[in-house]
């Protein structure tokens, strides 16, 4: 198969599969050569993510700190006051991100917390971030809402193959994600979703996963892949430690960060949680690979992370520049398109 950067929609599972099976240097050839007919190869954008309201979910995620189900001794809180969700946000732009990322863990927003969502939304936005607010499920009327307050990004993640999410998740079902993915995509909200590898699920389910996503009627314009951080206390931390599974084999998750790039062209490829215990290199290899964006700082919404000195020490040794444009999808008008990058971004 040779590179190609036109958006499909019409990716057989055979034919990921395929893309999985490739020698690793032909794939990250592939995936490179792809890459950089689309992105800046040598720009990752900087995102900083906060849990204004951690804790104390009624959803039963076996990944997750945060499911009352679990035993982690995350503490629930209160949704975060306005003012300070702002002043977190102010600080993130001072230290270089462009793109500010808000977690709440709830099954869905109630009505009531909507008018404290859209002020956040607002302020965050007038300060001249890129927002994304993931929040559980939407009713089309809280994406509406969510829309015309400027929201940028809609993060839903689907996590897995629609097989092994039944055996991750109990409390939803796959198509009720996919439901509110259709809430945020008609709202005209982007779409920001991926998953998690290395919860021990196949290769198989990982050409599911990556097989619904870039089947969608357009692709999302966001694809986080987070690799599992596993956490005591959860089903799957617990159910994962001291097994050959507990972390998963580095080639195999830069192969999906590939296949993900290769599949869906000009999407913003996340490489999200777990970058703490990745080496160097391997995170070197998912930027190759078609990566192009980052959480820095030193938390996630409640597990640590990298932190800003170890990914500027890290972008030094790489060469790699914090992203100053605007991301391609988004400079297209929001729409997939096939124009390679340099037809879309006029020359200075
Ligand atoms: N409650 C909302 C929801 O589930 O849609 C939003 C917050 S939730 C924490 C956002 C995403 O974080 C999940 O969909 C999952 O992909 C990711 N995540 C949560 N815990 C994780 C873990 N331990 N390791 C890797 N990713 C994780
Ligand atoms: C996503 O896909 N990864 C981020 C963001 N979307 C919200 C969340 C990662 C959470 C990691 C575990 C934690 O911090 O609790
Ligand atoms: Fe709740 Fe989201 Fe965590 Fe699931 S992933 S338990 S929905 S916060």
């Amino acid at each position: 198969m040779t590179a190609s950067h036109k958006i499909r929609q019409d990716w057989t599972r055979e034919e990921i599969a395929g893309l999985f099976e490739l020698p690793f240097t032909e794939l990250l050839f592939q995936a490179a050569s792809i890459h950089r007919e689309n992105h800046p190869a040598d720009q990752v954008q900087l995102c900083t993510l906060l849990s204004i309201k951690t804790g104390g979910c009624p959803e039963d995620c076996g990944y997750c700190s945060q499911s009352v189900h679990a035993d982690s001794g995350v503490k629930a809180t209160k949704l975060m006051d306005v003012r300070q969700v702002l002043q977190s946000a102010a600080q993130a732009k001072d230290n270089g991100s462009q793109r500010f990322c808000m977690g709440a863990a709830w099954r869905n927003p109630k009505d009531r917390d909507m008018p404290a969502i859209v002020e956040i939304v607002k302020g965050v936005a007038s300060m001249g971030m890129e927002t994304c607010m993931t929040l559980g499920m939407l009713t089309p009327k809280q994406a509406d809402m969510l829309a015309e307050a400027g929201l940028d990004y809609y993060n839903h993640n689907i996590d897995s193959s629609p097989e092994y999410y039944e055996r991750v998740i109990s409390t939803r079902a796959f198509d009720e994600r996919i439901e509110t993915l259709d809430h945020v995509r008609g709202a005209g909200i982007n779409v920001c979703s991926g998953g998690i590898v290395g919860m021990g699920e196949t290769r198989e389910d990982r050409v599911g996963f990556v097989h619904t996503l870039a089947t969608l009627p357009q692709h999302p314009e966001s694809v986080p892949v987070n690799a599992l951080v596993p956490v005591k206390g959860t089903v799957l931390g617990d159910m994962l430690a001291d097994t050959p599974m507990a972390k998963i084999d580095d080639i195999e998750f830069v192969r999906t960060v590939a296949v993900a790039r290769i599949t869906m062209p000009m999407s913003m490829v996340r490489l999200s949680a777990g970058r703490e215990s990745m080496s160097d290199s391997t995170q070197a290899l998912c930027f190759m690979a078609g990566a192009n964006s980052i959480f820095t700082g030193d938390k996630l919404l409640t597990a640590p992370n990298a932190g800003d000195d170890s990914d500027a020490q890290l972008f030094q040794r790489l060469g790699i520049t914090a992203l100053k444009g605007e991301e391609p999808m988004r400079a297209c008008g929001g729409k997939a398109a096939s124009k390679p990058m340099s037809e879309m971004i006029p020359a200075e």
